[in-house]
């Protein structure tokens, strides 16, 4: 026990042989708050514009990884708005510059002069990528809309009870409503382990189930009828004037009485008791650079459908929930004992808005990020993209890509820490695949050995800069994000995983090593030419730019890279002149810096910043997601690194929703729980749609996930070498239980508190291992058995 800890007593109760199945226990028990709902649908305007105030963010998200679907709900025209995570356009294209190599040097030189306005120009003339990179309709590609699903009942009488929701505990959507004298009910949910959208209508009378479906999308579309079953198919465009990607839906409906008919391009059902609805879809695509194309996707949307619909609704829906809930339910949250009430979802956010005070709706928010990570991103699926696996136009802003200079991060950030490991693995799918493209990437631009990523990637292996150097040139951007890669062994300890991934942490290193050059003023390893995502500065020479050497940020993601490999080096007892030339490096690169006004510098000198309010915090990576900076360890650091957090949003910063959402977890690093929470009321009162998916705006998904690993990192940390209990708890939670959390070493972690004290906390593991625990300024070793959980708590 550390000194200092005055009169109070700890008491420490070893629990032995706690088997198993602990880490498999449904936790939800105490929770009565998982469902999002409303008391009317989701209308339907024919093309309704694409803002932020679309009826399209009413409707309810559900997904199985591969699948996505938005359920309006509506009485007589029912939409269910269709995603298939691989409908993308573009196609794969050579975007590596070749004229950048020869003007390498003369930037770098330019920048240690301080001649920035004539290296941005040189840096924009050839650094960024050949041809139209990211913009619209070209190769570069974008996610987009599956379709709609139609199912029209031709009526248009009155209804009355109308209920509309969607329940995460089960991740089914329900509808129920009166019409003419009869109780109906909708229930759809997308399964995982039968691939396929499984959708049910009943009434409460019999003969009661008629109604016509059509699938249609925007473009690039035709129908047909096979087999009893309606089929929707076509290709993308490929952004070369040509045919990309193939794609396929296949609809099919099972029934009781009544009967089912097929046009070419309907789907009839007439005076039925219950209608099933089947919907598989897929497209040819392959994660397999430079392939990408491959996938018998006609076949695999046959087969998916024909073996679904031959099974009864009890056993496919078991089959969901199996699969489904021992992932949701590894984890509870609950703050308030208060019950949930009857006020709508839609009322709640609204209510929140003048409020800024709903326990229950941060409850739900909390738990509504695991339920879309769950959906979005499933072992063997594409990783969850800006939207998740949402979109409902033929283009999504930003194309709906995978932003590495902070947005797919985000998207992983709740991954571990919310008992959610498995779905991280999608992202390392894609960080594989991202080898081969990048190691030319590296080549062709910087004759670097190793490979890169720029700020950007899709599903074509897009590696180069972006089309423009002020926020393309993100060179750090391979260094972020293999972060994840040591985050999921910390948390796992999986050496199998761990050895896939080392070449990969090696190639990454590689490249750095090469790219890495010494500052003639200091001697130390700067990055560069690079931005600090995605701000700008006044140069010395008046210009506004973002190109420079050192940019703190390359130099917090190197310095974390470095230290990954090192682990992974060790853990694997590799030892070579390669880790020995990395271990020199690590020692020689520039570190963090506080500028003259005592706050952490974002740049290598201290220029002033062009907009002091900008949304990107990237410097501030050594505190969150990074470990370089912390509390404990660097306290000077942390306090310039909090100087600069206040000082970005005294200027206006946090305004987008990612934004809003990141800070949640700064400030939970910085143990400052009231900022911390005052964050996450920005993003629920700024940032969330009706359906609570996030805005930047425009909708954007990193903001959930943004939030729901904030407030994991207000409740328990474990990147500062031990577990601290309560790091960041503001006073408006003062009560609660959280169960089912993850700390690195492969904890679980129950905490309860009251009073805005901590009450106890069981600390279990799986495999044998030791830790500290921190709970205000007490501090504990513990060492447990396999399988062994203590209990720890404070009179
Ligand atoms: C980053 C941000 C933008 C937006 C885009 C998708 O580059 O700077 O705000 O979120 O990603």
């Amino acid at each position: 026990m550390k000194t200092g800890m005055g009169k109070r007593t700890m008491l420490l109760t070893l629990i032995v042989g706690f088997a198993n199945f602990y880490s498999c226990t449904d936790k939800s028990g105490t929770e009565n708050n998982l469902k999002i709902w409303y008391s009317q649908p989701a209308k339907i305007i024919e093309n309704e514009k694409h803002n932020n105030e679309r009826e399209w963010l009413k409707a309810l998200p559900l997904g199985n990884g591969s699948l996505g679907l938005m359920v309006f709900g509506d009485v007589n025209r029912e939409r269910i708005q269709l995603n298939e995570e691989t409908m993308w356009s573009g196609s794969v294209t050579d975007s590596d510059n070749p004229d950048a190599y020869s003007a390498l040097e003369t930037i770098r030189n330019l920048l240690f002069e301080g001649k920035y306005r004539e290296a941005t120009e040189l840096t924009n003339k050839t650094q960024i990528c050949k041809g139209v990179g990211s913009k619209p309709f070209g190769p570069y590609g974008s996610f987009g809309t599956l379709g709609d699903l139609w199912i029209d009942n031709g009526k248009n009488s009155e209804y009355q009870n109308y209920h509309r929701e969607l329940d995460l505990g089960d991740a089914v959507v329900r509808v129920s409503y009166t019409q003419d004298n009869v109780n109906y009910l909708r229930e759809v949910f997308t399964s995982h382990p039968d691939q396929v959208m499984v959708a049910r209508f009943t009434a409460d009378k019999p003969g009661m189930i008629s109604f016509t479906c059509k699938i249609n999308r925007p473009e690039r579309f035709t129908t047909h009828t096979e087999n009893d079953q309606l089929v929707m198919h076509g290709a993308l465009p490929d952004g070369k004037g040509g045919d990309g990607l193939r794609y396929m839906a296949r609809l099919k409906a099972v029934n009781k009485k009544g009967s089912v008919s097929y046009t070419d391009s309907t789907l009839t059902v007439e005076n039925a008791d219950e209608v099933i609805l089947f919907l598989s879809a897929s497209t040819e695509y392959m994660l397999k650079y430079p392939v990408y194309k491959g996938r018998d996707y006609e076949k695999i949307t046959a087969n998916t459908i024909e073996k679904a619909a031959k099974e009864s609704y009890k056993n496919l829906l078991k089959r969901h929930l199996n699969e489904y809930q021992p992932y949701f339910k590894r984890l509870s949250f609950d703050i308030t004992k208060e019950p949930v009430g009857d006020v709508p979802t839609d009322e709640r956010i609204k209510n929140f808005r003048e409020t800024k005070s709903d326990p229950h709706l941060v409850e739900l928010i909390f738990q509504y990020g695991r339920y879309l990570l769950i959906a979005s991103s499933r072992p063997g699926s594409m990783p969850a993209n800006l939207q998740g696996v949402w979109a409902d136009g033929i283009r999504c802003p930003w194309n709906g890509d995978y932003h590495t200079d902070v947005n797919v991060e985000m998207n992983y950030w709740p991954a571990e820490v919310t008992n959610l490991s498995e779905m991280h693995l999608p992202l390392f799918d894609l960080i594989e695949s991202l080898v081969g493209p990048g190691s030319k990437t590296a080549e062709v631009q910087y004759k670097n050995s190793g490979w890169v990523v720029h700020p950007i990637t899709n599903l074509w292996g897009y590696t180069s800069p972006g089309e423009s150097a002020g926020w393309g040139m993100h060179t750090g951007a391979g260094a972020w994000i293999c972060q994840h890669i040591m985050e999921h062994y910390a948390f796992t300890g999986d050496t199998v995983f761990l050895k896939r991934m080392y070449p990969i942490l090696k190639g990454s290193s590689e490249f750095y090593l090469d790219w890495l050059v010494e500052d003639p003023k200091t001697g130390k390893l700067v990055s560069g030419p690079a931005v600090s995502p995605e701000n700008t500065f006044v140069a010395p020479d008046g210009s506004k730019s973002q190109i420079s050497m050192g940019p703190s940020h390359d130099q917090q993601v190197i310095w974390n890279l470095f230290t990954d490999f090192l682990k992974a080096s060790e853990t694997l007892k590799v030892q070579d002149e390669f880790t020995q030339n990395i271990k020199v490096a690590l020692g020689n690169l520039a570190g963090p810096k506080i500028g003259s006004d005592g706050r952490l510098m974002e740049w290598a000198e201290e220029f002033p910043e062009a907009e002091p309010g900008h949304r990107h915090i990237s410097h501030m990576f050594a505190v969150h997601p990074g470990v370089q900076i912390t509390v404990e360890n660097t306290p000077d650091l942390a306090a310039a690194a909090k100087k600069s957090l206040d000082y970005r949003i005294a200027n206006g910063g946090g305004h987008t929703g990612w934004s809003a959402a990141w800070l949640i977890s700064q400030y939970a690093r910085l143990q400052d729980g009231e900022k911390a929470n005052a964050n996450l009321a920005t993003v629920l009162a700024k940032s969330t749609s009706p359906n609570l998916f996030g805005q930047h705006p425009p909708f954007q998904m990193d903001a959930n996930f943004g939030a729901t690993a904030g407030i994991a990192e207000m409740l328990l940390q474990s990147h500062a070498g031990l577990i601290h209990l309560l790091p960041a708890l503001p006073a408006e939670w003062p009560s609660g239980e959280v169960k089912g959390l993850k700390a690195r070493g492969g904890f679980e972690v129950d905490i309860k508190w009251e009073e805005g004290k901590l009450v106890s906390a069981h600390i279990y593991s799986e495999k044998a291992n030791s830790t500290r625990i921190k709970y205000g300024d007490i501090e504990k070793e513990i060492s447990l058995l396999s399988d062994e959980k203590y209990e720890f708590q404070i009179n």
